[in-house]
């Protein structure tokens, strides 16, 4: 494996309630950075980070896995943590280790136990955090009341930074607030936002920007296009949330040093 610098490595603990899919995301990074040639599965036992005999028999994490995922110049050292809460302090491992954490939510279950149990162990370590509501191909898949769910939990303002492209059987893609372009979930092609999303789209836009001057960033309303940088803030995106190709993989989230944020995808 090549060789990489700190600011070119983000240290990113998924931690969420049990089952909202943190395993199956970190199996789609793999996959879809071409450290994999296909798609492992929780029910056959086949993701390369629940590997121990008993996560394979028991269908869940039992501890963290460290995979490196290597994309577009930046190493993502993924530490993918169980969710049952007996073993909470692998979590705490994590975390304290961790540089910054996707917070998974389930798009049906909203916020659990897990999630705020989560939460409150970055609140301790004060790191930076993003939201992925995930599995939003199910039946009842509701991102709006999954991101209130959180947000009722959370004293940080969340701001989408993408939009789900569909929901339950017709969820496609997402929707980037940055790029302005709609992501599809198979394949890296960029597309044209589809027009019936444009007023929901442009909202969401300008309330990014809005945040994103309140808290400072580098970043302004005529900047932002070309710099692509996030507001300081929580941010939400969805599980196809791995969309490619887009120009701020390593941009969101922080190394030891800036902020940064990536983005991959997991095929449904
Ligand atoms: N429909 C749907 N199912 C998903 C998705 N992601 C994961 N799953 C399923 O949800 C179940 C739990 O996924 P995991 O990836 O093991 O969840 P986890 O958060 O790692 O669970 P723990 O290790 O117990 O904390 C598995 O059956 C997955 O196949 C998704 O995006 N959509
Ligand atoms: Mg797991």
């Amino acid at each position: 494996m090549k060789e990489y610098t700190t600011e070119s490595i983000r240290n990113i603990a998924l931690v969420s309630h049990s089952s909202a899919g943190k395993t199956m995301l970190a199996e789609a990074f793999l996959h879809f950075s071409g450290a994999t040639t296909r798609l492992g599965k929780i029910e056959d036992g086949t993701t390369v980070s629940d590997f121990e005999e008993e996560e394979i028999r028991r269908r869940i994490s039992l501890s963290t896995s460290v995979l490196p995922v290597e994309y577009k110049g930046c190493k993502l050292n993924v530490l993918d943590t169980p969710g049952y809460t007996d073993f909470i302090g692998e979590v705490i491992s994590a975390l304290r280790v961790a540089d910054s954490a996707a917070v998974l939510v389930d798009s049906v279950a909203g916020a659990e136990v897990g999630t705020e149990v989560a939460l409150s162990y970055i609140d301790t370590f004060k790191l930076p955090w993003l939201v992925v509501i995930n599995k939003m191909n199910r039946d009842n898949a509701n991102f709006r009341k999954a991101l209130e769910s959180i947000q009722e939990i959370s004293d940080k303002r969340l701001i989408p930074v993408q939009l789900p492209w569909g929901e339950k059987a017709d969820f496609k893609g997402v929707i980037d607030l940055l790029t302005l372009k709609a992501y599809p979930g198979v394949g890296d092609t960029a597309q044209d936002i589809p027009a019936e999303y444009q007023d929901e789209v442009e909202n969401a836009r300008m309330q990014l920007i809005e945040e994103a001057d309140e808290v400072r960033m580098p970043c302004s309303k005529n900047t932002w296009k070309e710099k692509s940088y996030p507001p300081k803030r929580s941010c939400v995106g969805s599980r196809k949330w791995c969309s490619p190709a887009t120009g701020y993989q390593c941009s969101l989230l922080p190394d030891r040093l800036r902020l940064v944020l990536h983005h991959c995808w997991m095929p449904s």
